[in-house]
């Protein structure tokens, strides 16, 4: 052909797919079959190979290009990406909708869904896309150009744009596409992630964009930050603007007015939510006109005219496939649900602790039955209910004994769980031994639950204690160790010796005692000959402790395997006496912290209990005073003045990792 031929041609077909991809991936109704695509695109891609010097960067075929990055460029956000304000409950958007409106009188709301996604900047010169980067702080973020382009919904090209345009969206990454990539990740024996959002964060993160193109993201757009040439005087004005451009804008924004009318449209938006291909955890209000928006302002991080509510936790049935009985480290015996996965909270769910018999009973869960599932504070799974059961259904009943050793299992006064009570059943002791090396005990490095698995099941070791005596001859005689692995897997073992008190403390895997116990435990009693002596009544009478806490150690350090263990280690050279200076650390010293609504797993008098053991004090109200909100579901007028001071909102998940 000749070139100037084969420049029409490929003008033509640019023109022509960039129209199709269009209707399929931002419409999603495509006028031509996927092989008639699939065959325009063969017909480019010869033709740019014929004729590489006609290849535009802005053609469909260039989407997946360029090398693999060492790392990603910083870029700086001329207009900051802020972060939004949450809110939990409809009371908190009643105070948000009282307040802008006696800020601007009868002002107009756009509601739109949440998408739960990562936040990025697209900028288009001269309507050619040209960088993409992530949300970051809000004021830095990376530049993931090369991955953002193999998004199929991001134009590479706009058709009457202005001089310059910054656009901001949400990457997602589809509930199927999700489904997909985990399924391949069990396979190939890879993590997989965790849910959708993780997901999508993990493929724009990428280095090469090859992979992120296998990804099957997708993206909203919901904000103009920045437009050379023309000017936009409502929200909802330059969201029809880009959805002209070409742009997949959110999948909906209705403008509202009264608080009602927003009531209807969150409710709307939440019933639609499940039959939605993506996740999203909230609906964003927006006061729409521009002008209005600049009167009101912003805080540091988060513009005043703007909330984003976020669902309560969300419910779905599913079928009860099977009941497991698991046997914990403690020879706790405990049910299992097991049921066809499903999404919630944005992760997929097969499992939830049943705790006992009498919940089963009190519930009457049985296989087979349709049972409700929600996720307790947005992590953790449980069944609420059973919805109906199965024909010829019988009720459940936990085994008599142990299912791993067979010993009659025990039900302790007042308590409610079944215990397997042969402290030598094979399940408990690879639990215990593994807690015992793991990260935040003795944090045995190369001691991980595989390597422990194969120590206990060939017989090496039958007890921590057994892990100081190893030889290398020993290890050298198992087909994962070499020369290498083995010293270093005993230099590991050795230097564990040296380790704090409360990390055995910890490691010895005493009921009900955490690490934080354990360092409160060792502050009081330095050393672990008083810790033996030590008087239930002197343990509880520790700051953060219980009586069924100290009930526990002193019965745990009673008991004669566990003496025995004791010795054992203290033979081997373990180190038993407390050096910290102090009970912990303090870093929370000088900090309020004020408690509001019900968090998702903690009591608040834990919670308290916990701020205060790390020097920090807990306030009944809020003030200037206040360093933080810890807020839970149903947070009412404290968070609300928390907002309005500013002073920053922590979830419980926040403060937990506040202390890590
Ligand atoms: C979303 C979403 C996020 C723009 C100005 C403040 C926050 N995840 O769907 N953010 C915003 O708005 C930004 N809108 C959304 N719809």
């Amino acid at each position: 052909m000749e070139k100037e031929t084969a420049k029409k041609r490929i003008a033509e077909l640019s023109e022509q797919l960039e129209k199709y991809s269009y209707q399929y991936y931002v419409l999603d109704d495509p006028e031509i079959s996927d092989y008639e695509f699939d065959m325009l695109m063969q017909e480019l891609k010869s033709l740019e190979e014929e004729f590489p010097e006609l290849t535009l960067p802005t053609s469909p075929t260039q989407r997946v290009g360029g090398t693999a990055l060492n790392t990603f460029e910083k870029v700086e956000h001329t207009v900051q990406m802020a972060s939004l304000q949450d809110v939990f409950s409809l009371e908190q958007v009643q105070s948000f909708i009282k307040k802008s409106r006696d800020a601007l009188g009868e002002p107009l709301y756009t509601v739109e869904p949440k998408i739960d996604g990562l936040s990025v900047s697209l900028e288009y010169t001269d309507g050619i896309f040209t960088r993409g980067s992530t949300r970051g702080d809000g004021f830095v973020g990376e530049d993931v150009t090369a991955n953002l382009r193999t998004i199929r919904s991001v134009p590479l090209k706009l058709k009457n744009a202005p001089e310059y345009l910054e656009v901001r969206g949400e990457v997602y990454m589809p509930r199927e596409s999700f489904f997909e990539l985990v399924e391949a990740q069990e396979i190939e024996g890879e993590q997989p992630f965790k849910n959708p959002r993780n997901a999508a964060a993990g493929s724009l993160r990428q280095k090469n964009p090859k992979i992120t193109a296998q990804r099957k993201l997708d993206i909203f757009i919901f904000n103009v930050q920045q437009c050379e040439g023309r000017e936009f005087t409502s929200h909802k004005e330059s969201l029809d603007y880009l959805k002209e451009l070409g742009f997949k804008t959110v999948p909906s924004y209705r403008l509202c007015g009264e608080y009602d009318e927003i009531c209807e449209e969150i409710n709307r938006i939440g019933e639609e939510r499940s039959k939605l291909s993506f996740d999203i955890d909230g609906v964003v209000i927006k006061v729409n006109d521009l002008a209005q928006r600049e009167a009101m302002g912003a805080t540091a991080k988060t513009p005043k005219w703007a909330v984003a509510y976020k669902f309560p936790p969300e419910e779905k049935d599913t079928k009860l496939l099977d009941i497991e009985v698991n046997v914990g480290r403690t020879g706790a015996i405990t049910p299992v649900a097991i049921f066809e996965p499903i999404i919630l909270a944005g992760t997929s769910v097969s499992r939830a602790v049943l705790h006992n018999q009498d919940f089963i009973d009190e519930k009457d869960i049985r296989i087979g039955d349709i049972i409700t599932v929600r996720k307790a504070g947005e992590i953790i799974p449980e069944v609420l209910r059973s919805v109906s059961h199965s024909e010829d259904s019988v009720p459940f009943r936990l085994p008599e004994v142990c299912p791993v050793c067979g010993t009659a299992s025990v039900r302790d006064e007042g308590e409610s769980v079944l215990r397997c009570p042969n402290v030598e059943c094979p399940a408990q002791l690879l639990k215990n031994m593994i807690h015992f090396a793991s990260k935040n005990a003795m944090n045995i490095d190369g001691l991980g639950p595989a390597n422990m698995k194969l120590f206990v099941e060939s017989g090496l070791v039958s007890s921590p204690a057994d892990l100081y005596t190893l030889e290398k001859e020993q290890l050298l005689t198992l087909e994962r160790f070499a020369e290498k692995s083995a010293d270093n897997l005993l230099k590991a073992i050795e230097k564990s010796k040296s380790a704090e008190l409360d990390r055995l403390v910890y490691a010895l895997g005493i009921r009900n005692i955490g690490q934080r116990a354990a360092v409160l435990l060792c502050g009081k009693f330095p050393s672990m000959d008083e810790l033996l002596k030590a008087e239930k009544e002197d343990i509880a009478s520790i700051e953060g402790f219980g009586d069924i806490m100290a009930e526990s150690v002193v019965t745990s350090l009673r008991e004669s395997h566990r003496i025995d263990l004791i010795n054992k280690l203290r033979e081997a050279g373990v180190n038993m006496e407390y050096t910290k200076q102090s009970v912990g650390d303090n870093r929370f010293e000088g900090k309020t912290f004020v408690l509001t609504g019900t968090l998702p797993t903690m009591k608040r008098s834990d919670a308290k209990k916990l701020i205060e053991s790390f020097g920090g004090k807990v306030s009944s109200s809020v003030s200037k005073k206040t360093d933080y909100v810890v807020a839970g579901e149903e947070a009412g007028s404290k968070l609300v003045k928390a907002q309005e001071l500013g002073i920053e909102i922590l979830s419980e998940a926040d403060l937990l990792e506040k202390t890590r």
